[in-house]
């Protein structure tokens, strides 16, 4: 087993400087990879358990009928998983695949976190010691070409984390990822589907307010980077679908005028009552914006894997 470092430090300055900018925009925003400290996580863990947020439960077992389908392609290739997390979504996948065929691969886990990749990619040398891993701490979505190219490669992007790109962005994503691409090589993208509207709004605003707690746990984080004084109580958790992007967004919406402060920074920041600070958005897909993003990335998606329902896709992708 190997592990890898492809990540240049980014400074606790940048990061401080990167949620000033957002802070002082208008309108407001914060970028959703700073729900996912610590606690973050955790409230995160919650929310997949949650009755009300379906995408899990569909993907879970969509991975392992999937895999089964897929197992011809997985021979002899590497298997590269774009944000890998604890590695619980490939094991599904694993679990179906021949040992014979297990053997041949190499597991390459690409995370942001390197705790996340030390710890899962052990776990899982333990359960397939029969399979190579190479694991990479990097952030794909700025340098994907950091991740090396030996065989034929076989990409795996879980949990419909595209989904959180802005449109063009996502375009961007499928377009550098094209280009690392070669010709026969394969992408296998969770995406979850555009369905009733009422069932979305549901999943993103829980009866147990999980969903809330985990909107307003960015404000923790941000004191934590920025010292700055956000009371989490003095906002209001706003979940709802916006139909021309396809799209749910979570807001946090100021209760009064409020000013925060920090000793890090000269000027407060203010806000008026009902404000909001976006912090998330989370795309929901048709067959026609998936095959956008193939095309944006010279692919060719040969198979759409659903449920019955057709509420989350597995979709795989060819480079041409
Ligand atoms: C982890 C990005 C797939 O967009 O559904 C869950 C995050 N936000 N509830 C999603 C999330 C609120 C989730 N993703």
């Amino acid at each position: 087993m190997i592990i890898e470092d492809r990540m240049p430090e980014i400074g606790e300055s940048s990061i401080r400087e990167k949620l000033v900018s957002c802070l002082r925009a208008d309108p407001k925003v914060l970028p959703s990879m700073f729900f996912y400290d610590h606690e973050g996580s955790e409230l995160f863990e919650k929310i997949t358990k949650l009755e009300e947020y379906y995408p899990p439960k569909i993907e879970i077992p969509l991975l392992r009928s999937t895999a089964r389908m897929l197992k011809e392609e997985l021979k002899d290739c590497d298997l590269v998983e774009l944000g890998s997390g604890d590695c619980s979504k490939i094991s599904l996948f694993l679990n179906e695949i021949p040992e014979e065929i297990r053997q041949n691969i190499v597991y390459y886990p690409v995370d942001i976190c390197k705790e996340a990749i030390e710890k899962s990619a052990s776990d899982l040398q333990s359960r397939y010691p029969e399979m190579g891993i190479h694991g990479i701490t990097a952030d794909f979505l700025e340098h994907i070409e950091n991740i090396p190219a030996n065989r034929k490669r076989f990409f795996c992007f879980f949990g419909s984390t595209i989904g959180n790109l802005a449109e063009a962005k996502a375009m961007d994503f499928m377009r550098d990822l094209g280009t690392v691409m070669n010709k026969g090589d394969r992408l296998l993208l969770g995406v979850d589907m555009l369905k009733d509207i009422s069932i979305i709004e549901k999943a993103y605003n829980d009866s147990q307010g999980t969903t809330a707690e985990f909107n307003r746990n960015i404000l923790k984080v941000t004191n934590k980077h920025l010292g700055t004084n956000f009371d989490p109580g003095d906002f209001e958790h706003v979940a709802f679908f916006n139909k021309k992007h396809s799209r749910i967004e979570m807001h946090l919406k100021a209760k009064k005028d409020l000013e925060i402060t920090s000793p890090l920074l000269k000027e407060g920041i203010f806000f008026k009552k009902d404000e909001t600070i976006h912090t998330e958005n989370s795309h929901k897909y048709t067959s026609d914006s998936i095959r956008k993003m193939a095309d944006a990335g010279g692919l060719f998606a040969e198979n759409i894997f659903s449920d019955d329902r057709n509420w989350f896709s597995l979709v795989e992708m060819v480079k041409r």
